[in-house]
């Protein structure tokens, strides 16, 4: 036990946690020279969408040795929609690598995930990383890291971190800026002198508690955690002690832990490793291994709720099941459940429509995100708009989800931003300008923020970034006024020709090209106005002896507004929909027939005259 270190790296997105594992485990020799990884980039971005986006979306383990040392670490991602994943680590590790961008310095999720590390009990070393770049200011940001902890009760001997000054790309790390250092040398000695060995108990019964699922073709449901005391051995009998209350009896029938990024079986495991091991079929994050079903469960750290909730509803639209394989309430359902398996921060829960699923999570991305994965798998979906979830305080009144917002903008974005924050209902508690830059801090409901960060990146011409934290539930902010275009909505199905879409173009902006397949009640474009207007964008020209169908010849249309998956679900309406199909996004109306759409609309209207 002694000889083992459990440690997370965590830090606001982008302040390079990924690269710096990527560095511990290429310098502590965990690949040997000739193996590709060697030489490849960010390796613990090991999913699909992880690569593509650049950004951790899932947080891992790994393990490498240093010296006599087995030294578990755990990459968690920095994005706020997946502050659930670090969360849920946290019982795992006694040390945290606090990663902090020396140009940047403390943001958003730098507060939220050391805040959740000093909550652990977690011992805190300080990263100041990138001190590479040209913009880098390691002593004004370890000040400010030293703000932070302070506004953040941390106890005295918290409050004296060690410090390493890094870069992850380049590969070194100091214990003073001064020193000269090619390796990662100092940051390895800093772990194993300053982290503690495992909190852990090795001559008791044997507990852990499951952190972590993954699945083994020929093993069944993995379950990861930390041996809090005793040991495990392949063959013993063990009991799940289920959240619930329930009591499954099973048998180890393997043992994992790490080297480098791989799992490796092994007969027996101590307290304070980090391991997997197989043989019980429904165990569940947060649930406690133990040997006998007389023993009392781990306690486990509830994690922070969903603030937001879209539905997901099967594909019912005439072009439905045309290019998904997996279509049907029973489908989704079941994908559904078991994303909530390993990703703790989702909830499922069914509604009154049995074709119609409610989803909660931290946040848009984290939600498109597992739209995206399921059309990969060849699942078809409609999904709502995201709304916030609302409570209600003593007196019954409804609370709303307030988030603390962090902007930086270039001082001559600064009207339009401002202008912007106030329709979204932002309160500015702090304004500051530096050099050209000007930092923005506000309270804003999360309704706000919902599709805030496009407009940013337009309104600073990509120069301006933002971060968010939440912050409480509070009051009702009021009315905040949505999209100010309707849509251009078709009344016919076919297939979409140059001649019609020539004409629907003259009304607004237009979001399919000829030859898309188009359906009655789908968006095809934007309006210039407020309110939804019917087109026909399937529309021949007349045949004459003279010339062929309007086959667009001449036709000039003005190139399509294609949305990424996130965009358009920011985009949409409260009576729109997503579709998204393995091959096609499309947006459509909830309702699609026309007359049944006034009609739904119109008994909208008069219930809130009504109220
Ligand atoms: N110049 C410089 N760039 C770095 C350094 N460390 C990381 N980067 C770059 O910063 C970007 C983000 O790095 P990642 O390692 O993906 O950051 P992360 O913290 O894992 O990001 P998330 O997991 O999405 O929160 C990449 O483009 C890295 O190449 C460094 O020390 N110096
Ligand atoms: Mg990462």
């Amino acid at each position: 036990m002694l000889h083992i270190r459990n440690i997370a790296i965590i830090a606001h997105v982008d302040h390079g946690k990924t690269t710096l594992v990527d560095c511990l485990l290429k310098q502590s020799g965990t690949f040997r020279a000739n193996q590709a990884q060697a030489t490849e980039e960010r390796l613990m971005d090991s999913m699909d969408l992880e690569r593509e986006k650049g950004i951790t979306i899932r947080a891992k383990n790994a393990a490498f040795k240093y010296q006599h040392y087995h030294v578990n670490i755990v990459d968690t991602p920095g994005h706020a929609d997946f502050g659930g994943e670090v969360e849920r680590i946290m019982n795992m590790i006694d040390g945290v690598l606090l990663v902090v961008d020396a140009g940047d310095g403390p943001q958003a999720q730098t507060r939220f995930v050391l805040r959740k590390a000093l909550e652990a009990g977690a011992k805190p070393i300080v990263v100041i990383n990138k001190i590479d770049r040209e913009n880098a200011a390691p002593h004004k940001v370890l000040d400010q890291v030293f703000d932070l902890f302070q506004s953040l009760h941390a106890t005295d001997e918290q409050l004296d971190f060690p410090v390493i000054y890094a870069s992850a790309k380049l590969g070194y790390a100091k214990v003073q800026l001064e020193d000269a250092s090619d390796t990662m040398g100092p940051l390895f000695d800093a772990i194993i002198k300053h982290i503690p060995p495992p909190r852990a108990r090795a001559g008791e019964e044997f507990k852990m508690l499951v952190a972590n699922l993954d699945y083994s073709d020929y093993l069944g449901r993995i379950a990861f955690g930390k041996i809090v005391s005793g040991k495990a051995k392949v063959g013993d009998p063990a009991v799940c002690l289920h959240g619930d209350g329930r009591k499954g009896s099973a048998k180890i029938t393997a043992i994992f832990h790490f080297e480098g990024m791989k799992r490796i079986e092994i007969p027996e495991a101590h307290a304070g490793d980090i391991i997997g091991v197989t043989g019980f079929d429904d165990v569940f994050i947060g649930e406690t291994l133990t040997d006998t079903a007389e023993r009392q469960p781990l306690p486990f750290v509830p994690i922070d709720p969903p603030t937001i909730k879209m539905q997901f509803a099967v594909n019912d639209g005439p072009l439905g099941g045309l290019d998904g394989k997996l279509v049907t309430a029973r489908h989704i359902r079941e994908r559904l459940i078991k994303e909530t398996r390993t990703n703790v921060a989702l909830r499922v829960v069914d509604t009154d429509a049995p074709n119609i699923f409610e989803v909660s999570g931290r946040g848009e991305m984290q939600i498109a995100i597992l739209v995206e994965q399921m059309r990969r798998e060849g699942y078809e979906v409609l999904v709502s708009r995201p709304e916030v979830i609302y409570r209600k305080d003593e007196q019954g009144r409804p609370l709303e989800p307030i988030e603390r917002l962090f902007v930086e903008i270039p001082k001559d974005a600064m009207g339009v931003v401002m202008e912007n924050l106030s329709s979204r209902k932002a309160e500015i508690s702090d304004l500051n300008h530096h050099g050209d830059q000007v930092s923005i801090e506000a309270l804003i409901p999360m309704r706000g923020l919902i599709g805030f960060e496009t407009d940013l990146v337009n309104q600073t011409r990509g120069l301006g970034v933002m971060s968010h934290l939440f912050h409480e539930y509070g009051p009702d902010r009021g009315d905040i006024p949505g999209r100010k275009s309707g849509s251009l909505v078709s009344m016919e199905s076919g297939e979409a020709t140059a001649y019609a879409l020539n004409a629907v173009q003259e009304r607004g902006r237009l979001m399919v090209v000829p030859g898309d397949a188009i359906y009655a009640g789908m968006i095809v474009g934007e309006n210039a106005r407020e309110n939804d207007i019917p087109v026909n964008p399937c529309k021949a020209k007349k045949l004459t002896n003279m010339r062929s169908q309007g086959d667009g010849k001449g036709i000039q249309l003005d190139p399509p507004l294609k949305m990424s998956l996130e965009r358009a679900l920011e985009y949409i309406g409260s009576d729109e929909y997503l579709e998204a199909t393995p091959k096609h996004l499309r947006l459509r109306k909830k309702i699609l027939n026309e007359t049944q759409r006034k009609r739904a609309a119109q008994s909208r209207a008069t219930k809130v005259v009504k109220e």
